[in-house]
């Protein structure tokens, strides 16, 4: 049996879908040509007028907006409404260089937490339900997501937040927790940690809504056997509010866009073409009604492909595929977004060359980094230099920028293979992506 939260909108027909989609595109459109600078002037330089805009046939028209956009008009440039009118915001993690502050009013957080109160109704989360939250709470959106839409669905909710795991297990047992709502890595830990302490009979999870990361079937499996539970994947990105952009239905075959409140697209990521439905391509999202932080066309980087098949749960809107890879080279790690010109730009910061190595990989379902770094020829002839405490200078600053644990090893000079062309940077052993 299907559970729906907005059954109404949720199995829309198609036409209905494409009709309220275009009436809220239309007045999109007027909203960010009229309010935010940036989006005037990207129009007026393309040539386009909002009355060009007549349904979601023309969106391909928009110029594309992407994440450097948003790092330039750091920190007000986006905003689309007074400030008197924002009550929240979030911002992607741990980055310093290309931090992303999104906007919130009123209303655009009860479009999120609808997103979330739809993803849990999905899982099968009622009001009867004790739903444990352990994604981060802050500037992540994680938590604060899940939170918003448990309170929305009327369940009890428990803020736990990510990290000590000991009191996750009592919380879980006295409580009863049902749903379990992390990252994939995070419910492996919780998994083992359950099994070592061997209290699995005091745990009643029924279900699971996993997501911030990539994560394979074959991990799905994992969880759901070890924790006893089904497991749900969840996508979303700060840049669109979150998590719940879309979500997995019982059939667990794809994640439903909310297409009431988000328009994808999938271009090839090399020429902005749009691409026809089921080809693999980089996923671009359109907000239709959020005010304060309206991104129009944003390029997500994420790749996958996307299907308008009717589901067999009764859901019409479109289901886009697991992300396969990215079209940049952002990894996330440890729960982190973290791109290799980050850890470049702290080497070169403290006077290494561009001659490193990133190692990412899985060890006990726990992301490890280490970052190896060539001495120049300058520091291997300096008797007074310590390689101890120059890579724990390094891992302070790879803290201060990505907020997490990075291992760094100052290597001799040359030690590193060179590269005939591109410089490979980063051998990530996890292999979460089908495409690398
Ligand atoms: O990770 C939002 C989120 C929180 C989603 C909790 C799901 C659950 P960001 O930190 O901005 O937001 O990172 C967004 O993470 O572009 C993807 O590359 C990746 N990502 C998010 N969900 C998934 C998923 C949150 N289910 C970036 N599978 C996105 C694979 C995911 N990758």
């Amino acid at each position: 049996m299907s559970n729906y939260f907005q059954p109404e909108i949720e199995t829309m027909s198609r036409e209905d879908i494409k009709k309220l989609q275009s009436e809220r595109l239309v007045e999109q459109v007027k909203h960010v040509y009229t309010n935010v600078k940036f989006y005037r002037d990207k129009m007026d330089a393309a040539g386009i007028k909002p009355e060009d805009i007549k349904s979601v046939d023309d969106l391909h028209k928009l110029p594309f907006i992407e994440k450097d956009d948003l790092r330039d008009q750091y920190p007000y440039g986006l905003l689309g409404v007074p400030k008197s009118e924002v009550v929240r915001i979030q911002s992607t993690s741990g980055t310093t260089g290309r931090r992303v502050v999104a906007f919130y009013t009123q209303d655009d957080l009860k479009v999120w937490d609808t997103c979330c109160a739809r993803a849990l109704t999905a899982a099968g989360a009622t009001n009867e339900d004790v739903v444990h939250v352990c994604y981060g709470y802050g500037l992540f959106t994680g938590g604060p997501g899940l939170n918003g839409g448990s309170h929305l669905l009327g369940s009890m909710t428990l803020p736990m937040s990510s990290g000590n795991t000991d009191r996750q297990l009592q919380f879980m047992q006295d409580l009863g927790s049902t749903v379990l709502c992390c990252t994939p890595s995070y419910a492996l830990n919780l998994a083992e940690a359950i099994e070592e302490r061997g209290v699995k009979d005091n745990i009643h999870l029924k279900a699971g809504i996993f997501g911030a990361e990539p994560w394979t079937e074959e991990m799905r499996h994992n969880i759901e056997e070890k924790l006893g539970l089904k497991a749900y994947d969840i996508y979303g990105l700060t840049e669109i509010s979150g998590p719940g952009v879309s979500f997995e239905c019982e059939e667990q075959a794809g994640m439903h866009i909310q297409e009431d409140f988000f328009v994808p697209e999938i271009i090839n990521p090399k020429t902005g073409e749009v691409l026809p439905e089921g080809e693999i391509g980089e996923l671009v999202f359109t907000c239709l009604t959020k005010k304060a932080f309206p991104l129009m066309r944003y390029r997500t980087r994420d790749l996958c492909r996307l299907t308008y098949e009717k589901c067999k749960c009764g859901r019409t809107h479109v289901r886009m595929s697991k992300p396969m890879g990215r079209s940049d080279d952002m990894m996330v790690v440890k729960g982190v977004n973290v791109w290799p010109s980050q850890i470049e730009q702290v080497l070169l910061q403290q006077g290494y060359q561009a001659n490193y190595q990133i190692v990412v990989d899985r060890e006990d379902n726990r992301d490890s980094i280490e970052v190896q770094v060539e001495k120049t020829p300058e520091m291997a002839a300096d008797a007074g230099f310590v390689t101890a405490k120059a890579e724990a200078k390094i891992v302070a600053g790879l803290k201060s920028m990505l907020g997490i644990k990075v291992d760094v090893k100052v290597v001799e000079p040359k030690s590193i293979i060179r590269s005939e062309g591109k410089a490979k940077r980063v051998i990530d052993k996890r292999n979460l992506y089908v495409i690398k």
